[in-house]
């Protein structure tokens, strides 16, 4: 068989860029001769995603391998478990889906998911750093939130982003129980929703997004701890005041609205100076604003970060 869906490739298979490249490549070469046109319905609905851009957006680290972004998740609408999402999440329904974008805004917008996927989409190597103290460098796929921010025309009144994660306990098992206030909310400064860094990815690694990494459209800011990039979203609602975040609700002691990464502000409960890269063995140090400060840091001037964590 020549064109490959993830499902049916080993995770052995895949492991690092290099591999990841040549992939690629080979997929763009099958489907250039016209392989496709002879191969049978369902190997036709491919998963990768067509005309993608290479942009500035390249952290020069090793990519942590396919099968580690895509079976170590956090994804509590599935499991609690790193490695539950990946099964769990595996039958999840991603269409019809659509994105509404709503509150102080001009002209509310309502998304569909294919439309999404025809914005231009570019390729960004981001560093992704879990408050629990593991990092990753992932391939996503994607555009600039600001894309969609300008349509909608914000008001002047406009302070604040809140991204809303799919209700369904039918689809999302994990909603069944009360491990956080569902849905999932989270929420941005309005300028940091507008920076350019802020992605809204619809896949990763040349493919659409996998189940377990938020399909089929996520939030993604590489400044902030994992938590604050919200999965499969449906709703963006622009709004006065900060929003409760889900895990500000659930430990506001622990999780505050900023949540840049800051090797300085300890977690209550353990240190955030270092940080283990998936794959890796020895601990790096974590670097302030996860490596992001010539970018964003002057969104933070004269904010005292302890306090506003
Ligand atoms: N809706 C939702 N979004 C979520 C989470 C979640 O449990 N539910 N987990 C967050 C956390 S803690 C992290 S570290 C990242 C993990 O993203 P990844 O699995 O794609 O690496 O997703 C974030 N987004
Ligand atoms: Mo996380």
């Amino acid at each position: 068989m020549l064109i490959r869906r993830p499902a049916d490739i080993a995770p052995s298979e895949i492991t690092d860029q290099t591999i990841y490249r040549q992939r690629r490549n080979f997929i763009t070469g099958a489907a250039a001769i016209g392989v496709s046109a002879f191969l049978p319905t369902q190997a036709t609905a491919s998963t990768k995603l067509p005309n993608i851009k290479k942009s500035a957006y390249q952290v020069n680290e090793a990519l942590t391998p396919f099968k580690d972004v895509t079976t170590y998740n956090n994804f509590y609408e599935f499991s609690t478990d790193k490695s539950g999402p990946a099964i769990i999440a595996r039958n999840f329904t991603t269409r019809p889906w659509t994105v509404t974008v709503d509150g102080l805004v001009h002209k509310p917008m309502t998304f569909d998911i294919e439309d999404l996927l025809k914005f231009s989409l570019e390729e960004r190597v981001y560093r992704l750093r879990c408050v629990e103290g593991w990092s990753m460098v992932i391939p996503w796929l994607g555009f600039s939130l600001n894309e969609i921010l300008k349509r909608v025309q914000p008001t002047g009144s406009a302070k604040y982003v809140e991204f809303t994660t799919l209700l369904d306990p039918e689809r999302m098992p994990g909603q069944r129980y009360p491990v956080l206030n569902w849905p999932y909310v989270e929420g941005l400064r309005l300028d940091e929703a507008q920076h350019p860094l802020t992605l809204l990815a619809l896949g990763l690694y040349g493919e659409v997004l996998p189940n377990q990494n938020g399909a089929p459209v996520r939030i993604v800011t590489p400044w902030k701890y994992g938590f604050k990039s919200t999965k499969s979203i449906v709703r963006i609602r622009l709004v006065e005041s900060p929003p409760v975040s889900s895990w500000m609700r659930a430990a506001p002691s622990e999780y505050g609205f900023y949540s840049n990464v800051n090797p300085d502000v300890d977690h209550p409960r353990w240190s955030q100076a270092r940080e283990r890269r998936i794959g890796e063995f020895l601990k790096r140090k974590t670097l302030p604003f996860n490596g992001y400060g010539d970018q964003v840091a002057s969104m933070y001037a004269g904010m005292d970060l302890k306090k506003y964590f």
